[in-house]
């Protein structure tokens, strides 16, 4: 069993029914277990600016599946809700992001993990801390991580 961390966001439409289809996905997948799911925050817009507030949160589970093929899993969650790639780092009704898998370190054309953007994303890191305070990321203390980004925009609901 490999222990996995996601993180995802809405900012368009019903966002928190998105999110909650998309957890029921993640859950009834059969080659995933024990999933917990953080409480939901409403977060400002990072990296493109000029669209509405996102709604995040982290799940961590237990799976069987190899990261490309919890890839797969992820993006068919985001096809079947409707999901359009029109902006980078633009409105989405829901993005899936791999955030940790185990203490892997992958970097290639269609997967990095850790995210790469995980360490300065105070909407990634605050529903994770929720998630596992204890938890460390390449040696990490996620509470030490927090401590170095701005969590104004991150509010729980
Ligand atoms: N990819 C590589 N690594 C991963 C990974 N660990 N998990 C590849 C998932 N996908 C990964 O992603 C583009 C490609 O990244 C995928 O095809 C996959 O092969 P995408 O979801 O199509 O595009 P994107 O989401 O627009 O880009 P990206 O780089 O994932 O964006 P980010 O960095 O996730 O940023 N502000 C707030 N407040 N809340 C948010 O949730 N999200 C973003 C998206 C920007 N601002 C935000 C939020
Ligand atoms: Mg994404």
């Amino acid at each position: 069993m490999h222990r996995v961390f996601l993180s995802l966001g809405s900012n368009l439409g019903k966002k928190v029914d998105y999110l909650d289809n998309a957890v029921d996905m993640i859950k009834k997948n059969k080659f995933i277990h024990n999933v917990k799911v953080s409480s939901m925050y409403q977060t400002d817009p990072v990296g493109y600016l000029d669209q509405d507030v996102f709604v995040n949160i982290a799940v961590v589970l237990e799976t069987t599946l190899a990261p490309y093929d919890l890839l797969k899993v992820c993006q068919e969650i985001e096809k079947t809700l409707n999901r359009e790639r029109l902006i980078r780092w633009g409105p989405r009704t829901i993005d899936v992001d791999i955030i940790l898998y185990d203490d892997l370190k992958l970097d290639d054309k269609t997967l990095t993990i850790p995210h790469p953007r995980m360490h300065e994303r105070a909407f990634v890191l605050v529903p994770i801390c929720e998630l596992d305070s204890e938890l460390v990321i390449q040696s990490q203390k996620i509470q030490t991580l927090i401590e170095t980004v701005d969590v104004s925009g991150v509010r729980k609901i």
